[in-house]
């Protein structure tokens, strides 16, 4: 009984590493440029998504100062950005939840929509860490 006990809880925590997925510098390459993202600006997108999320697909911020949070790959913000309720609104007409899955389509789309509105400068993750710096390397990706 006990050694079951143990074996439902490693599966148990397990299973909790795994949903929070973390990809690798090259799988987000590979993301990215299955979501269409440009080649001439992709170093900035990982190194974007590498200060802002750590590449993990399912981070969620703690609670901003103003009260906001901040979600998954991209670490979109639901003040203006998503919904936070269980039905898809704000700009990306997206909930907050739609951008923590593996599945990156909606958090792309979305990251996208952010980046023609305000540019990379929307992001304080790239301003402070990635504006002006060098870049990830990503020639073997
Ligand atoms: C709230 O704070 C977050 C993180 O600091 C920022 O991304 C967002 O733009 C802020 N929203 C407003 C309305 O100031
Ligand atoms: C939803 O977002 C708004 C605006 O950022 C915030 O005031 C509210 O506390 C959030 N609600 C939840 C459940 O996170
Ligand atoms: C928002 O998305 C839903 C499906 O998730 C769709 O039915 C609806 O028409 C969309 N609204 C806008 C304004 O794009
Ligand atoms: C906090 C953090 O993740 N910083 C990283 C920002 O991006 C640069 C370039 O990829 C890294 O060197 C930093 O470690």
């Amino acid at each position: 009984m006990t050694k079951l006990l143990v074996v439902v809880c490693a599966l148990a925590v397990l299973n909790c590493i795994c949903y929070a997925k973390e990809l690798s510098r090259c799988e987000l390459v590979t993301a990215l440029r299955a979501q269409g993202f440009p080649e001439d600006k992709m170093r900035d997108w990982v190194c974007l998504v590498e200060n802002e999320s750590g590449r993990k697909t399912h981070k969620k911020s703690p609670r901003n100062k103003n009260g906001s949070y901040d979600y998954g790959l991209f670490q979109i913000n639901d003040k203006y950005w998503c919904s936070n309720t269980s039905t898809p609104g704000k700009d990306c007409n997206v909930t907050c939840a739609d951008l923590l899955t593996d599945d990156i389509t909606k958090a792309a789309t979305c990251a996208k929509k952010v980046f023609k509105r305000h540019g990379f400068m929307a992001w304080y993750g790239w301003r402070n860490h990635c504006n002006g710096k060098s870049l990830p390397d990503i020639s073997k990706c």
